[in-house]
């Protein structure tokens, strides 16, 4: 067993933990980062594609952003398609603020290229220990040797499926399904414009984003038990020139396609986040829907929080500083829930229920025809500002 100590282990290697683990060295707050995957793995996992204007900014400001601003596509609206036409939400015009399409696992290889703290890549069986005393320490194996990491702190960055989450005891979680799924495609054809578009169809839900010149991010609203061989090439590109409004002028390039996946839709809030020296953050704590764009966000403003509880409890000594993490946290994750679901519930075919569909349609004209009611979508699009730790 080989031993090692730091101040902070943080447990996964996604949006939440290395932006973590740049605050604390910005702070310097010495931290190792855990990851069960290998490094090429984390580098090439498709997911998110936007980027809010705060998560650009506290980028930027760490001095991580210069592949950002070089090759980010930068958004200043987007079209919400509905009846066969599209309709401009003017983010720039209406808030003064844009967005970034830069894929997440791009966000990610920057953040792992300018570390400073250690990433072990392929750590197996991590497991925090000891977590309600000030001696915690987090156990796992690499190659063939196992290995302890005494810290003073647990970061649980390590998704919806991590083993942090559940060490928490008496943990409530409230959550929602929704009755569909995505099947989510890259390919490799040029996009026609630079926003995206989110489309309301009679046979469901579409979205036209990308990630480069030369890439086109596609979504398609699928049922929850969809299985990938159903859908050949041309399915899929026949459902998408239907459901995307080419009667508008929209031309969408078709071309091979270079990845897909089926990833079901849901909400969910779990608390506290927090039991004595462990913390957690990003999917690990909450899911949101994709419609909203918000996952990766909402994982890199919790990561905001922890570094200011982090460093108040071990540089300020104030230890009881870590019990404002969640509530600092939950407030801002609580708006950006109700956004992704009604982004969702406005967007998607849920049945046949002409009386639904028709409060879709009142809503997408209300949006499309208020300015006060397009620039409430506006503002949480680019990004409520990330929370604040209360002075004490
Ligand atoms: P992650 O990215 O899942 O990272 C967790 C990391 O922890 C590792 N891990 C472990 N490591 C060690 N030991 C263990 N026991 C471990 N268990 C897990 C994992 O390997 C992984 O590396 O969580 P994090 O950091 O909280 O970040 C959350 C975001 O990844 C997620 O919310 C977004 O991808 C969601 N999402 C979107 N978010 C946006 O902000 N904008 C979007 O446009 C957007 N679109 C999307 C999305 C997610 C999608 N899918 C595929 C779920 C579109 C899609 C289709
Ligand atoms: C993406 O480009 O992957 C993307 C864009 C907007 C969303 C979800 C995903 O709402």
């Amino acid at each position: 067993m080989s031993v090692d100590a730091t101040e902070v282990a943080i447990v996964g290697a996604g949006p939440a933990g290395l932006v973590l683990s740049h605050l604390l060295a910005a702070r310097g707050i010495d931290c190792v980062v855990l990851e069960q995957r290998s490094r090429e793995y984390v580098e090439h996992r498709v997911r998110a594609g936007v980027l809010e204007e705060p998560s650009v900014s506290l980028l930027r400001s760490l001095g991580l952003a210069g592949r950002l601003d070089r090759e980010g596509l930068a958004h200043r609206g987007i079209q919400l398609a509905f009846d066969g036409r599209r309709h401009r939400i003017d983010f720039v015009e209406l808030t003064g603020r844009s967005i970034t399409v830069y894929g997440q696992q791009e966000v990610v290889k920057d953040l792992i290229v300018a570390s400073s703290a250690e990433i072990v890549f392929d750590a197996v069986g991590v497991m925090p220990c000891a977590i309600d005393t000030d001696r915690p320490s987090v156990q796992y194996r690499h190659g063939d040797e196992s290995h302890e990491l005494r810290c003073r702190i647990v970061a649980g960055c390590d998704g919806s499926y991590g083993v942090c989450g559940p060490l928490i005891p008496h943990r409530t979680t409230t959550e929602h399904t929704y009755p569909f799924a995505w099947l989510g495609i890259l390919a490799e054809a040029a996009p026609t414009q630079d926003e995206l578009v989110y489309a309301r169809h009679d046979r469901g839900f579409a979205l036209y984003s990308m990630r480069s010149p030369a890439i086109t991010r596609l979504y398609l609203q699928v049922a929850p038990d969809e299985q990938l061989a159903g859908w050949s090439d041309d399915r899929i590109w026949t459902e998408l020139s239907t459901r995307l409004p080419l009667d508008d002028g929209f031309v969408l390039n078709t071309g091979p396609i270079i990845d897909r996946g089926i990833t079901a839709l849901r909400s969910s809030v779990s608390t506290p986040m927090r039991h004595g020296n462990l913390l957690i953050a990003g999917d690990a704590a909450h899911i949101v829907p994709p419609t909203g764009a918000k996952g990766m966000n909402l994982a890199i403003a919790d990561a905001t929080v922890m570094a200011a509880v982090i460093d108040e409890a071990l540089h300020q000594h104030r230890p009881e500083r870590l019990v404002d993490y969640g509530p600092a946290c939950l407030g801002r994750v609580w708006r950006t829930q109700h956004f992704s679901h009604r982004m969702t519930t406005m967007l998607h075919r849920f049945d046949d229920d002409p009386f639904r569909r028709e409060l879709q349609r009142a809503e997408l004209l209300n949006l499309t025809s208020s300015v006060p009611a397009a620039t409430d979508l506006a503002e949480q699009y680019v990004g409520l500002p990330f929370p604040t730790l209360e002075p004490l």
